[in-house]
């Protein structure tokens, strides 16, 4: 900790205290949360820069402020970077995360009141895809898709009927409990029949898409909008991709419909974290991560775990734990005592209620970041089975067994950015 931020600890060490605590957290915990991950010493280090000191409101070349030599060529290097990735025309790096990116995106092609649709967010979907809660299902009309109860899967063919009977001004696919691949191909054909425009939200797997283990959404959509700080290991901050044609539209709707000055020290993280994810490694670790996410699922199917679609495609498990008589909050609290970080979720056509809902969300990016390969999965999912028991008969000493196996497998897997224990 002196070492490591030794201003922080002079200034304020109650604060510097707690950031130690959390990194000795982060670092002997396995972390299983699917949208979470470890940032790279680089990017954690880009975060931390004087660009943070420094107001931009504006686009590069043409900004309300003086004094953006430096930060002009940050952005664009961010932008250029992240057009070479994905592939993408056009990229604004400036939304300061998923949600007002998302956002931006009504202000650019809806008005109040229009239908808008996306899944229904206790099926996978999310909040700002329409859901009621969210002013984007107050503000508009949010129409919502769902999965087929028998397969766990997307119907494409129930989506194209309620496109067709709704005629949404926009229709979102993707999701925050989606084990399975998107078709973005087939979603383009119907939002085009539908005459709607089409936006993926590959919050969850823009690395994957990045390193080429998930199709890209860019030939297919008209926007993209991403966060950097799931699969892709950024920082916390988010982008939208689109077309040349809407360029003008989106841009104005992050600012200045939208936001003030972009947080230049998040752009300057973006940009490391593109530039590690344009390495071949990268790739690498995008399949990686999906191989540990199929092995841990084969290994939890064997030990009888109900899984929503029968298995994963990519970083992410539904455990639907109904058969172990377990509600999915509890199960969570109790996998967290033994050093297994997940989170509650609902599962689709859940009949409990979302803040004490039947499932688990469990990913595979955080353990891939630390090295952790398909091998390593049994003695996983062997982990998540004893503390699931010992959570049904409130063995609070088989979890701090659970939790002292953990941590020691932890310290012999280094995680990028955090001290060495
Ligand atoms: N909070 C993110 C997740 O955990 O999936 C979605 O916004």
């Amino acid at each position: 900790m002196t070492a490591r931020h030794p201003a922080l600890l002079a200034a304020d060490p109650q604060l510097a205290t707690l950031v130690a605590a959390e990194e000795g957290l982060q670092s002997e915990t396995l972390r299983l949360i699917p949208s979470e991950n470890y940032v790279s010493a680089a990017v954690l280090e880009a975060t931390g820069t004087v660009l943070q000191n420094k107001y931009s409101e504006g686009y590069p070349g043409r900004r309300y402020y003086e004094g953006q030599q430096i930060i002009d060529q940050v952005e664009t290097l961010a932008v250029e970077r992240a057009r070479a990735v994905f592939g993408a025309d056009h990229v604004n790096v400036q939304p300061y995360s998923g949600s007002p990116a998302n956002l931006a995106v009504y202000l650019a092609f809806a008005q109040p009141g229009d239908t808008v649709m996306g899944m229904a967010l206790p099926m996978g979907g999310h909040l700002t895809h329409g859901w009621g809660v969210s002013a984007t299902g107050s503000w508009f009309r949010g129409v919502q898709y769902g999965v087929r109860a028998d397969t766990g899967l997307i119907d494409y063919d129930e989506v194209r009927d309620l496109a067709l009977k709704e005629r949404p001004k926009l229709i979102f696919c993707g999701g925050t409990a989606l084990p399975r691949t998107i078709d973005f191909a087939a979603f383009s054909q119907i939002a085009r029949e539908a005459g709607s425009v089409l936006v993926a939200d590959i919050a969850h797997i823009a690395g994957l898409v990045a390193g080429g283990a998930h199709p890209s959404p860019v030939p297919h959509v008209d926007v993209v909008t991403t966060t950097t700080h799931k699969t892709l290991r950024g920082p916390r901050g988010a982008m939208l991709m689109c077309r040349q044609e809407h360029a003008k539209a989106v841009d104005k709707a992050v600012f200045p419909g939208l936001q003030g000055g972009p947080h230049n020290h998040t752009t300057a993280g973006i940009a490391v974290a593109l530039h590690e994810a344009a390495q071949p490694s990268f790739r690498s670790y995008a399949h990686a991560v999906v191989a540990n996410a199929k092995a841990l699922a084969e290994a939890l199917l064997e030990r009888d775990f109900d899984l929503v679609s029968g298995g994963t495609d990519n970083h992410l498990l539904l455990v639907d734990l109904t058969a172990q008589g377990l509600p999915g909050k509890v199960a969570a609290k109790a996998l967290d005592r033994a050093g297994l970080v997940v989170n509650y979720n609902t599962v689709p056509f859940d009949p409990r209620r979302p803040f004490d809902p039947s499932g688990i969300r469990i990913g595979t990016p955080s353990l891939t970041s630390r090295g952790l390969t398909p091998g390593h999965m049994p003695q996983v999912a062997e982990w998540i089975d004893r503390a699931v028991r010992a959570a049904r008969t409130a063995d609070e000493q088989a979890l701090g067994i659970v939790r002292a196996e953990v941590r020691a497998q932890m310290a012999a897997h280094p995680a990028p950015g955090l001290p060495l224990s």
